[in-house]
Order: structure tokens, then sequence, then C-alpha cells
């Protein structure tokens, strides 16, 4: 099987505007510091830091209107999405160093956009805890990490919403959601009225992890532009504490990696957000270290040469 293509550019996106906790802005650092450019130079892959974007500080703000540092996120987003849709057009597949996951606003309306330049298609893999589909409404906390799938969709704020010129940025049918058991009681609704398809951790319990992927990697062809957005919080607390919003019952060590294997057997892994790494709260560096593991069996590391036969 193909491996991804082998030119990586580190996008750092230091900040936990969107997030409930201070501490996700220092995300990229840690994963720096974990050694990600060396594991991936290690395999093979050219790696450039494109170092970090600089947006505005966290003002630490009551929400208004529903949104927390609404102005702030935007900004930051505005930044990122031209700082990726340029490594795209560059034909480079970017690493968004989170961060917490509002930033996904940012990417993956450049990466839709650049899909729609290229007539190429677009799978986005959400792996979270959380089904981040809050609206102004809807939501507990107005932390705009817990809204950027619902941004994406066309349902939020007009200068979110707008960030890559195409309103929605993404079609429901697009996204794939994996290891959600977090939903808050009116967000499940729109979830499930929008046609979202999820793979929550009661279908892992019961099906597990290789059917799952198995159904969210479907029809993924040489023509498809596969985006991984990575919530570190999609993992099990006991694995990755350096989260801000724990919650338990997450996949294990095992599955995860196995997610990441499959993944990089299908050869069209493109584009990658690493967000909500807190490692204020981390254990040494550990969930630091555990998301580079992950990130390098997503880059084929653990692919031996296999039979057909083991394949399936
Ligand atoms: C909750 C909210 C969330 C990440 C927490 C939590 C959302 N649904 N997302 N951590 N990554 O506040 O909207
Ligand atoms: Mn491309
Ligand atoms: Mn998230
Ligand atoms: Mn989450």
């Amino acid at each position: 099987t193909a491996l991804a293509p082998g030119n990586i550019s580190l996008i750092g996106v230091p900040t936990d505007i969107g997030a409930g906790m201070l501490g996700a802005r220092m995300g990229p650092e840690a994963l720096r510091v974990a050694g990600l450019a060396q594991a991936l130079t290690q395999l093979g892959l050219d790696v450039k830091d494109c170092g970090n974007l600089h947006g505005p500080a966290n003002p630490w703000l009551q929400a208004v209107n529903g949104f927390r540092h609404l102005p702030q996120v935007v900004q930051w987003n505005q930044l990122l999405h031209e700082a990726l849709y340029c490594e795209l057009q560059a034909r480079r597949l970017p690493i968004m160093l989170g961060g917490d996951h509002c930033l996904a606003i940012g990417s993956i309306s450049a990466v839709a956009r650049h899909c729609r330049d290229q007539g190429k298609k677009l799978r986005v893999l959400w792996f979270d805890a959380h089904a981040d589909f809050n609206t102004a409404t809807l939501t507990p906390s107005g932390n705009i990490h817990g809204m950027p799938v619902a941004c994406l969709c066309g349902h939020g704020p007009q200068e979110l919403i707008q960030i890559g010129g195409h309103v929605p940025a993404l079609q429901p049918k697009q996204i794939r959601q994996i290891g959600i058991r977090s939903v808050d009681a009116g967000e499940k609704r729109l979830v499930h009225d929008m046609g979202i398809e999820v793979f929550d951790m009661r279908y892992i319990d019961e099906m597990g992890m290789r059917h799952a992927m198995e159904l969210a990697l479907a029809l993924v062809d040489a023509n498809t532009h596969l985006h991984v957005s990575l919530d570190v919080d999609f993992l099990d607390p006991a694995i990755a504490p350096g989260v801000g919003t724990t919650v338990r019952g997450g996949p294990t060590y095992r599955e995860a990696q196995l997610c990441m294997e499959m993944i990089a057997d299908t050869g069209r892994l493109a584009s990658l957000d690493v967000v909500e790494l807190n490692p204020a709260l981390d254990v040494g560096n550990q969930t630091a270290e555990l998301a580079v593991d992950l990130i390098e069996s997503l880059f084929g590391k653990s692919t031996l040469m296999r039979s057909s036969a083991a394949k399936r």
C-alpha cells in the first residue's frame, strides 16, 4: 500500500482561546519536546517545522451571546486557514500542532477549499470523546472548542462559518465521528438530525474498533483527501491524562493504534490536527509522547509488508 506523501509541514497553533481551561497553548511545544519532527524524519519523511502562528492572547472573558472569545477565535482561525491553504497548495502534508479544537474550523475549511480547487473528495475522521456540535443556544459553556463541527456544517456565527469562502465548508456526509461518549442533550438532537455518521463507544464496544474503522474508511479511494482531526481526549484518560476534559471509557492504546494503522494502510492521509493536549495537566510529557507514538503509526511505522490474506 502507498504511504502518505513525503513532505510534512508542522504548523504550531498555540492557543486555548476556545477551551474552558488554560494550557492547550503549550501543546505545540510539548509535541516538539516529545520528538515529533525527529520521529517523522526517522520514517523517511521530509519535515519542515513552520514554527507557531501568532494570534491574539487569551483574554479569559465571559461568554457574550453564547460565545466566549469569538473575535479572537475568528482571528486565530483566519490565520490558520491562510497558513494551511498555502502549505496544501505547495503540495505538503500539514500537521496542526494544537491548541484547542476550535482550530479545526480554520484547518478543515482550508482543506475543504483545497479539495474544491483540486476536484478531490474529502473525508474527515473526527476522533473525539465529544461531538463538538454545539451552537450558541445549545452550548452549556460558550466554549467554541465545543462547536467546530457545527460551524463547519454551517451552524454558527457568520464570521466563523464563512472563513473558507464557501458555506457550509463541509457536508455532514463527509464526516465520520469515532470514540464519542459525551454529548450534551441539545447537541445530541442536532448531530442526529444532521445525519452525521457516528461510531460512538457503544458501537465500538459491540462491534469492535476494526469494524468501526472499516466502515469509517469505506469508499475512500485514490481521489480522496483524508483529513484526521485527533482530539487527544478521544483516548482513555488512563493513558492520556494531559487533556482539559477527560471522559472515562475511551479507547485503549491498542484500539487507538489500530485506528492509526488502518488509516496508514489507505495511503490517503493528507492532513492532520492534533488538538487539546494540555501539558499543564499532563503527567510528565506522557500524553504528548503517546500522541507522537500514534502519529508514527498514522504514517506507517508499524505497517509491515503484509500479505493480502493478513490484511483481510
Ligand atoms: C461540551 C461543551 C469539549 C472538547 C470539551 C464540551 C466540549 N460539549 N470539546 N473538550 N474538546 O462545552 O460544548
Ligand atoms: Mn493535495
Ligand atoms: Mn474536540
Ligand atoms: Mn473532546
